[in-house]
């Protein structure tokens, strides 16, 4: 495909993409309103870069033509939360809402992946109002914990720095360091409460 035809190709995943950041993020803002603790802290998006899915796609060994259904998250949203519990509310909020459809769910959170990768995978099917029509665009909402989305990030950056292929004495460090974030997410699920009504006060105050 030549750089016009991805373009025309990824718009849609682009308007997609924005509008749900939008909608999104503005379930935070409703929370903020009524001074109660928000299970979302904030919310990201990306549409994948053209080199990336051409690597996905040829590793998992899926034609170009093919890749609008093969490859779940060339629209990407990413939904960062305070606490553990707040990843079931948000995936609840999530098949509640009538703007899109949960197709497929993978909980890394119960069982993490073997790099220590732990996250709530949700694909969606969000309905897009085009000027042909609608047209159904898969997106991959990656929900995880405050400290899930610190260890993904640094894991991720390290990835691509050494190609895949991390030296074994980073790799035990980093599964360490993935122990480190669960022990922090369970001490934090501790004093939730404490830590709620303390946000509650501070934002009241700060109005
Ligand atoms: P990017 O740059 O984040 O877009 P597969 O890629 O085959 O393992 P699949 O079937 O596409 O997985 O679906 P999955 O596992 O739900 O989603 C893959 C995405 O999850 C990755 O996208 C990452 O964003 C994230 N992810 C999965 N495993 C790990 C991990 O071990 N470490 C980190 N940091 N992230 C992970 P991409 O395409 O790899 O990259």
């Amino acid at each position: 495909m030549k750089h016009e035809q991805w373009k025309l190709f990824l718009a849609p995943y682009h308007q997609a993409v924005e509008e749900l950041k939008v909608k999104l993020r503005g379930i935070r803002a409703q929370y903020e309103l009524h001074h109660t603790h928000s299970p979302i802290e904030f919310v990201t998006g990306r549409v994948k870069p053209v080199a990336s899915i051409l690597d996905k796609a040829k590793r998992k060994g899926i034609p170009l033509d093919k890749i609008e259904e093969g490859l779940q998250d060339i629209a990407g949203i990413r939904m960062m939360c305070q606490f553990v519990d707040d990843i079931k509310a948000v995936v609840d909020m999530l098949k509640s809402r009538t703007d899109l459809e949960v197709v497929e769910e993978r909980d890394y959170i119960t069982s993490k992946k073997e790099s220590g990768y732990r996250s709530y995978h949700v694909v969606v099917k969000y309905p897009l109002q085009t000027v042909n029509g609608e047209k159904k665009i898969l997106v991959e909402i990656q929900i995880r914990t405050l400290s899930m989305n610190f260890w993904a990030t640094i894991e991720h950056s390290l990835n691509y720095k050494y190609s895949g292929n991390i030296p074994e004495e980073i790799k035990v460090r980093l599964k360490r360091a993935a122990e480190a974030a669960y022990s922090l997410d369970e001490e934090m699920s501790q004093i939730k409460g404490e830590v709620q009504e303390a946000q509650v006060i501070f934002s009241r105050k700060t109005e």
